[in-house]
């Protein structure tokens, strides 16, 4: 039996769902080498999967110092503008509809990747302890310079223009990437956040950029095509708090003052185990947001069902899922298997493992 809920429609935001099927942000590092351009290839995958309910797009940089892995896009040069134009007009010939990820790594970066070989820009000069891609191998990441407090205009700034950007390339909303460790959950968490400014310190104060950045995405989108992605109790890429439970809560309470269309958290270690520290929960956290809420990590049609059916979820984002199966929300109105992943294809490449999975339709034909 197929689980009738998730193909109940909603409104999230002001925009009208047909399923309850999200299509995660997922990174595939498959944008033009030469400068982050998306194109046809990656119009090809999104069309492919235009059923979902709702496409987040993979992260975006926002500027070409948030970028931290070879071959991630960018929205912040016409030639990408005009590239994600290809993919958000193929996605709507087909019918849906497709949310940009705006992104900025912060320190998940590499000299190599930044411009003129500069040190990638953090909240502090702490190394992340984690790996990145530079186009040839996984490299540990390089120590980054500490923003300079008359800096942090210029880096809201940028997710303003991006979120311009993203308008001008035919997305119907953005989400905000404040989640797995990057720039903006450096500046949240403790252990990457050692600032004495009115952007470090308090946890009022390691939050002031997320809402800074929200403001202005707010003065270029109505806030009901604004979705923010968190992962407070992810240690992706190095990250750690001191408490996120207080930490996230205050971010969470403050998210209502902006009446976003949407709340999207990482349950658990980002694309890892579901299970919490004790002391942590999701469903307090999600209690206090007062709109649409998308949960994300390792969810099957089941639990998904079950989450929704709950009353606390509104809308489920799958990621892996949809990578192997572009026809994933026909998959489960007819309960039928899924294809596997494979895991060789996931990061760089062309169409083998990104466009060439089958439809359950293709293969019933052969
Ligand atoms: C996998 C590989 C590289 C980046 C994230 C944008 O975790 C990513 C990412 C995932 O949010």
């Amino acid at each position: 039996m197929r689980n009738e809920i998730l193909f109940d429609g909603v409104r999230l935001g002001d925009l009208d769902l047909p399923n309850r099927i999200v299509m995660a942000p997922l990174t595939r590092n498959r944008a033009l080498a030469d400068g982050d351009v998306p194109h046809e290839l990656n119009a090809e995958y999104y069309a492919q999967r235009a059923s979902a309910g709702l496409i987040i797009s993979e992260a975006s940089q926002i500027s070409p110092e948030g970028k931290g892995y070879a071959w991630t896009p960018g929205i912040h040069s016409d030639e990408q503008i005009a590239g994600w134009r290809k993919v958000t007009d193929a996605v709507h010939e087909q019918g849906g509809r497709i949310f940009i990820q705006l992104w900025h790594v912060g320190r998940v970066s590499h000299t190599s990747l930044q411009p003129g070989g500069q040190a990638p820009v953090a909240p502090s000069a702490l190394a992340a302890e984690t790996q990145t891609f530079d186009g040839k191998s996984f490299v540990p990441t390089s120590t980054p310079r500490a923003l300079e407090t008359s800096e942090m205009n210029r880096i809201v700034n940028d997710y303003r223009k991006a979120a311009i950007n993203a308008k001008e390339a035919g997305f119907d909303g953005i989400e905000l990437h404040a989640a797995n460790g990057y720039l903006l959950d450096q500046f949240i968490r403790d252990s990457s956040n050692k600032r004495t400014d009115a952007y470090g310190g308090s946890i009022e104060n390691r939050t002031r950029i997320v809402f800074e950045i929200l403001q202005a995405l707010g003065e270029v989108w109505p806030a009901k095509r604004i979705g923010i992605r968190l992962s407070p109790f992810s240690h992706a890429n190095g990250i750690s708090d001191s408490d996120p439970m207080a930490t996230f809560s205050h971010v969470i309470e403050k998210l209502n003052e902006f009446g976003l269309a949407y709340l999207h958290l990482v349950e658990g270690e980002t694309g890892g185990p579901r299970e919490l520290p004790e002391g942590a929960s999701i469903s307090i956290l999600r209690s206090l947001f007062k709109g649409n809420y998308m949960a994300n990590n390792g969810y099957d049609q089941d639990l998904a069902a079950e989450a929704i059916t709950s009353g606390d979820v509104d809308v489920v984002a799958f990621g892996r899922p949809f990578i192997a199966n572009p026809d994933l929300v026909e998959r489960f109105a007819e309960n039928s298997t899924l294809n596997e992943l494979d895991p060789d294809t996931l990061y760089g490449g062309g169409a083998k493992g990104y466009t060439d999975y089958a439809t359950m339709k293709a293969v019933l034909a052969a």
